[in-house]
């Protein structure tokens, strides 16, 4: 039973095209910088919040009525399957991207929950196949079940500990076998929510515990894509350890996993942390350390993870001038970790969220990638950096305070201040937007 029965796939007509489920921006053909738009963008369809994600918020519970409802046996995790590989086929999508629970009923224990895994993964693996759709990246859920309270790999109870591993085991054998492009983890409960309770130092030396030895399980089964770790500030703990970009880098740089583990970043994270989406971006590239995207925006007025598909192209377009500058993706991609408005009821609303969503972001990129090939904004970073092209300022960077304290003396050295011109670049930006 398809809840997309009526819909056909979604073309590219151009934006004088009124069609609202057809592609305006989005033509995974086009050519830019080289590339096709769709090796650009990597798009992936999050199966949680698309299929798995009942409508529910804090304050009621589901609103949507889909025929695999409820999600407690193995029948409707395989109708539901069946629903999501027919959305992946009406919108063209290269990948998708799933949590175990997503994928499966929960059962409890780890036997139970380990051979479900298999059996619908064995149940998917043949449906990728025929549609050629891929595997962005898998994930485990290590934050809804109860028994993750407290936290997974930082639980004070070594028995989550284990039951966490053997879970992120599981799900590393089940992305391996479906060809998976990147392992994700993400912290959810891995924090804290006082900490009068907490062990700040020994949690996080659990925590990075965990990450070496998920490393060395990549190694070991021979899986070649790239893990991934996706920071955020809080919610739903008061503080969790995945901060923010810089707060992970130091994590990985302190426990030595800098060259093994990289960044899954998340516009609405950034957000909560009280940054812009392309400060984490441009951050992450100066480090080589960007990994994969998550494209959902947060509201900026609730405060909150509310996971909106992506609608404001200048936004969209700086996250990806950051991104192509530093050579695009290579295992990553964009990821929609977006979900609808718990009003919009009908599988059309599902539909037309991608769709759009695939239009910013085709939008953004061709925006970003045409204020790269203008050059204006590299020229005049390459300006403002220019002093320290002569030999001068090279040599004072090896040298010590004395001695350029002797020169500032000698040469009578008086700083000119010169303008930074902040709106002269914000208008070339708006002139490709
Ligand atoms: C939640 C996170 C989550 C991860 C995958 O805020 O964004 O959805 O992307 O566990
Ligand atoms: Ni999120
Ligand atoms: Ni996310």
């Amino acid at each position: 039973m398809s809840i997309f029965n009526a819909i056909s796939p979604a073309t590219y007509q151009g934006p004088d095209s009124t069609d609202p489920l057809a592609f305006h921006h989005y033509n995974p053909d086009e050519m830019v910088m080289g590339k096709s738009l769709k090796d650009h963008l990597r798009f992936a369809v999050a199966y949680w919040h698309s299929f798995a994600w009942e409508g529910g918020d804090p304050f009621g519970g589901r609103t949507f009525d889909r025929p695999w409802y409820p999600q407690d046996s193995m029948e409707n995790a395989k109708l539901k399957a069946d629903n999501a590989f027919e959305m992946f086929r009406i919108l063209g999508v290269p990948y998708f991207c799933w949590h175990d629970v997503d994928l499966r009923p929960e059962q409890g224990s780890f036997a139970d929950n380990a051979s479900t895994l298999d059996e619908i993964t064995d149940y998917i693996a043949p449906k990728m196949e025929e549609t050629g759709i891929g595997l962005l990246w898998g994930t485990a859920n290590m934050f809804t079940d109860r028994r993750y309270m407290s936290g997974a790999a930082t639980n004070p109870d070594p028995d989550v500990f284990a039951f966490a591993a053997a879970t992120v085991k599981s799900c590393m054998d089940a992305t391996l076998k479906l060809g998976g492009q990147n392992y994700v983890l993400w912290g959810g409960r891995e924090g804290y929510e006082t900490l009068l309770n907490t062990d700040l130092g020994q949690e996080q030396d659990h925590l990075a515990r965990f990450l070496s030895m998920v490393v060395d399980y990549k190694h070991k089964i021979g899986f070649k894509g790239q893990i991934l770790v996706e920071p955020k500030p809080q919610e739903p703990s008061k503080h969790q350890y995945d901060f923010d970009v810089a707060t992970c880098i130091g994590f990985l740089r302190k426990y030595g996993l800098e060259n093994e583990v990289k960044l899954n970043i998340e516009q609405g994270h950034a957000i909560l942390a009280g940054h812009s989406f392309e400060h984490e971006l441009a951050l992450a590239t100066s480090e080589g350390m960007l990994g994969s995207i998550d494209m959902n925006r947060n509201d900026y007025q609730s405060g909150w993870d509310t996971d909106q598909f992506p609608n404001n192209v200048p936004e969209v377009a700086l996250a990806y001038y950051y991104i192509l500058k530093a050579g695009g993706f290579t295992s990553g991609g964009t990821n929609f970790d977006a979900k609808l408005r718990r009003q919009s009821l009908d599988a059309e609303d599902l539909i037309a969220a991608h769709v759009g969503a695939m239009d910013v972001c085709a939008r953004g990129l061709k925006a970003a990638a045409a204020m790269l090939e203008g050059g204006e904004l590299d020229a005049a970073l390459s300006d403002r950096y220019a002093g320290w092209e002569s030999d001068t300022a090279q040599a004072m960077l090896t040298s010590d305070l004395d001695s350029i304290a002797q020169r500032v003396i000698d040469e009578d050295i008086r700083p000119e201040p010169k303008s930074g011109r902040q709106e002269r670049l914000e208008n070339i930006v708006n002139r490709y937007v």
